[in-house]
């Protein structure tokens, strides 16, 4: 009856949604699954956030400490968020609802690298992890977990956690068993070990989540789709950006930099994400590697046309037409595809090994380098960090990718000193907006403010951002990183006044 649970003991703890969700109290610490729109539990925390709803109206607020991979999608964290059920928010997130409240400033947020949290949870920053409810695909005769379409920080969270829900989906296929690579090997300071991959697509794990069957208190089933937006056709300016980085990577190859193989490729999500993988496959490459985080929709395509000849990463992103084709060709990707630990696929370890090049989209970046992936005019969260730190700091090439017009044209993406940093002018390696590509390598601040402002500033501002590097090149207070401190944020300071950067 129940074919997917195969642990006796386990399949006795089969109960709903509702009956698991009991068994989380108010201010626990709970470490879910999940990571994009893929391999969230779907049923437990809706039911929660019911209990949530009623704690409330009866003036008695229930709220949680909700840990998960990344970002999830509305059964989780909107449903969490619209009733006020959160306290601590961790370690990223992409949902309106809590980008809400953590800028109300009535959720705190924890943004932090990806890679990272396994650890800091082993240290203990974040307390004890009371309850991990996590989706799997199924459950086998000894008890360990068939993983489902993301792995994030699974492992540690069963591994950690005092007690476990686990939500066996009927929905995610069956043909997920064996594309995991679940890695044991991790140890803390002073005992770590080098971990032995020098390839994208080397085995170093086991295909299933282990997990000790005592401290499973319940089982849920449930028969729900994984939930990731689909994506729109490339605009102009996605298609102009994924253009300069195939000129940009043409002429690596040509200096000897690059071969055609390119190097293993690490790609944020996005409209700008899919087209540069979209110019991969018009650009003639084949037999490339994708060492990354997520396989969103573009993915695919390259995998079937040979562009792409594997790919490692922790999550599917894909939207309900790439599901589709992902289960319409399940036995052909499952064996290009391998979903690793989220401390594996952004360990900076393997990252500088591989030599990854990473491409994500910002915010903004200054004339120097520095580049803002997460704040609105310096204080309004957007999304958070997510792995783009661990890519950027530790790949051969970093990239940082945006349109350098916002909202219309009011916003510049190039600005005279970034509101927020969060990958430094020493991790910034490639600026590309659709107007052009600057190769900050081997340059100096000044030199590489001259190449931002001329090949990425829109035409609108780029005499504004001239005028700015001018009179800082004359009056600053030191002439290595020229700034007029009074001035640098003022193009912020008036987009929060009036609502654009242009002068009034
Ligand atoms: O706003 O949604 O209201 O239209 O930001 O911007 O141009 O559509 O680009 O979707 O690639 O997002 C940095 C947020 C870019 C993303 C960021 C507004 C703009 C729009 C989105 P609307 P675009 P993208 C691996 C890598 C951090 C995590 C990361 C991100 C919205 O890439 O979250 O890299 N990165 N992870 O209008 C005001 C500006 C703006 C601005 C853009 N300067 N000022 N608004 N916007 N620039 C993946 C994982 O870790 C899971």
């Amino acid at each position: 009856m129940h074919e997917r649970i195969r642990h006796a003991g386990l399949a006795e703890r089969l109960m709903s949604a509702e009956q698991a969700a009991e068994l989380i109290q108010p201010g626990m610490t709970v470490a879910m699954s999940g990571f994009t729109g893929a391999g969230y539990p779907k049923a437990v925390p809706q039911a929660l956030a019911g209990r949530m709803e009623k704690a409330a109206a009866a003036g008695s607020p229930f709220r949680i400490k909700v840990l998960t991979g990344a970002s999830t999608a509305p059964e989780l964290d909107g449903a969490l968020a619209k009733v006020e059920g959160m306290e601590l928010r961790l370690p990223y997130q992409s949902d309106p609802n809590v980008r809400e409240r953590i800028n109300a400033g009535t959720l705190n947020y924890i943004d932090i690298h990806l890679s990272h949290v396994a650890q800091h949870t082993w240290f203990g920053f974040f307390g004890d992890i009371n309850v991990a409810v996590v989706e799997a695909t199924g459950i086998l005769e000894d008890g360990r977990l068939v993983p489902s379409s993301s792995v994030g920080n699974n492992k540690t969270w069963l591994d950690l956690a005092d007690k476990v829900i686990v939500e066996v989906n009927r929905w995610q296929p069956e043909a997920l068993d064996g594309m995991h690579d679940i890695y044991y090997g991790t140890a803390l300071p002073p005992d770590r070990k080098p971990i032995q991959m020098t390839a994208p697509d080397e085995r170093i794990g086991e295909p299933y989540l282990r997990v000790d069957p005592a401290k499973v208190i319940a089982v849920v089933e449930t028969d729900a789709p994984d939930r990731n937006s689909p994506f729109s056709p490339p605009d102009e300016a996605s298609r102009q950006i994924a253009a300069h980085l195939m000129d940009f990577f043409a002429h690596e190859i040509k200096r000897g930099r690059l071969t055609d193989r390119l190097l293993p490729l690490q790609s944020g999500v996005g409209n700008i994400a899919n087209a540069v993988l979209l110019g991969l496959a018009d650009a003639g490459y084949q037999g490339l590697a994708a060492y990354t985080e997520v396989i969103q929709d573009g993915m695919l395509e390259l995998l079937k046309n040979g562009t792409l000849r594997m790919a490692s990463a922790t999550s599917f992103s894909l939207s309900p037409a790439g599901i589709e084709e992902f289960n319409a060709n399940v036995d052909f990707y499952s064996k290009r595809i391998l979903l690793r630990p989220q401390e594996i696929s952004n360990h900076p370890e393997i990252i500088r090994r591989l030599g990854c090049i990473a491409m994500n989209g910002m915010i903004e970046a200054d004339i120097y380098g520095n580049v803002n992936s997460t704040h609105i005019a310096g204080s309004r969260i957007m999304n958070g960090i997510g792995g783009s730190g661990d890519f950027a700091r530790n790949g051969y090439l970093s990239v940082f990718m945006s349109p350098s017009i916002a909202k219309g044209g009011k916003i510049s993406g190039i600005v005279p000193m970034a509101s927020h940093v969060d990958h430094t002018e020493h991790d910034t390696m490639v600026i590309v907006t659709e107007q052009g590509l600057a190769d900050l390598r081997g340059l100096a601040p000044k030199q590489r403010a001259k190449l931002i402002i001329e090949r990425c500033a829109h035409p609108d501002f780029r005499p504004l951002l001239q005028d700015y590097f001018d009179r800082a090149s004359r009056e600053s207070y030191g002439k290595h990183t020229p700034h007029l401190l009074g001035d640098a944020l003022s193009w912020h300071d008036r987009f929060i006044r009036t609502g654009t950067m242009r002068p009034e």
